[in-house]
């Protein structure tokens, strides 16, 4: 029997199948067989079950393969990854200003991550009812400029505003959609905003560290009509990215790769060549700067694990 696969807590995995809700476990040889990932199996994945007929249990046999998946480095020097989620149609970046502050070098990783493997992704730029002060408005204002000429779409939204909340029903409509991003951003807020009967756990913001809680503590996805599904996932800290090759980073900024083509060098890595397109752009203001320095930082973050 075919399953998707709504929650994985480690030992047991929740399916949706056609004969409703099923439990099921991990088939011995799956265990075997990826070593690269902590988690052989992740929510959105379509899988194969049999009934084990000695103790009743379902056992997952088959991984279907996946159209794309959002994974990332456990924790920034291990090089075991983790698969947040598979078969995503849409990205949803939730990011705050204040409480907790979100950088974008931490936003462009997931941007790349996303570029990397197809998957289409926005903003939501949650908690602008708490945006007080001028300078966190000024941030606010820097990201959009950014993130238009990155040709991501940005929506400032306040997860207790109802038409903020119609307008991210009618972004995720029919599709299954990725909620991501730091602790105490609201990705679970906003997913009770749009389906309240799910009445997700939330919590607060430490006053002490100004970050989130890490209330959320395992990825689970949930429909909210036939054709739309959100995944709620726990907060992250850090992205890591995963096996990029450095040439292949700029690939993933479309406005620096684009600008690219007129680079004198083919394998321009935009950081020192002469008659480079890409600084000429940043210099003239044409590409963001902030995103220009996150991405040679990525690039820096790229070669010393390389050479480790
Ligand atoms: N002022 C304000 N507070 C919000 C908003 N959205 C969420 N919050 C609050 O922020 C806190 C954290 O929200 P959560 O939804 O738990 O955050 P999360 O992203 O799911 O966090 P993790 O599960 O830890 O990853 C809660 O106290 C929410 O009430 C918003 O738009 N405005
Ligand atoms: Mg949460
Ligand atoms: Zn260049």
């Amino acid at each position: 029997m075919r399953g998707l696969v709504l929650r994985s807590t480690g030992s047991f995995y929740r399916l949706k199948t056609p004969e409703g809700i099923k439990d099921a476990r991990l088939g011995g040889r799956l265990r075997l067989l990826d070593h690269r990932h902590t988690n052989p199996v992740a929510v959105g994945d379509q899988v194969w079950v049999q009934n084990d007929d000695q103790n009743g249990e379902w056992l997952i046999t088959e991984v279907e393969g996946r159209k794309n998946y959002l994974i990332r480095k456990s924790t920034k020097l291990s090089k075991e990854t983790q698969i947040i989620a598979s078969n995503i149609d849409l990205l949803v970046i939730v990011a705050s200003i204040s409480q907790p502050r979100t950088s974008t070098g931490f936003l462009d990783r997931l941007l790349v991550s996303a570029e990397a493997y197809d998957i289409p992704a926005i903003l939501l730029v949650n908690k602008v009812d708490l945006l007080k002060k001028e300078k966190e408005q000024l941030i606010l204002e820097a990201w959009k400029e950014t993130y238009a000429g990155a040709g991501y779409p940005l929506y400032p939204i306040s997860a207790f505003a109802p038409e903020d909340m119609e307008r991210v029903r009618a972004l995720i409509q029919d599709k299954v959609c990725l909620f991501s991003g730091h602790s105490g951003a609201g990705k679970s807020t906003l997913i009770n905003a749009l389906a309240p009967h799910l009445a997700l756990r939330t919590g607060g913001i430490s006053s002490k560290h100004n970050k989130g809680k890490h209330t959320t503590t395992f990825a689970e996805m949930f429909f909210l009509d036939d054709s739309t599904a959100i995944i709620d996932t726990p907060g992250i800290k850090e992205f890591g990215l995963y096996d990029m090759a450095a040439a292949q980073i700029s690939h993933f900024f479309p406005e620096i790769f684009r600008t690219s083509k007129a680079c004198k060098f083919q394998n321009c890595l935009h950081t020192h060549e002469p008659d480079c397109a890409v600084i000429s752009a940043v210099e003239a203001g044409k590409i963001a700067e902030n995103r220009y320095l996150n991405y040679v930082q990525m690039l820096e973050t790229n070669q010393s694990n390389y050479k480790r």
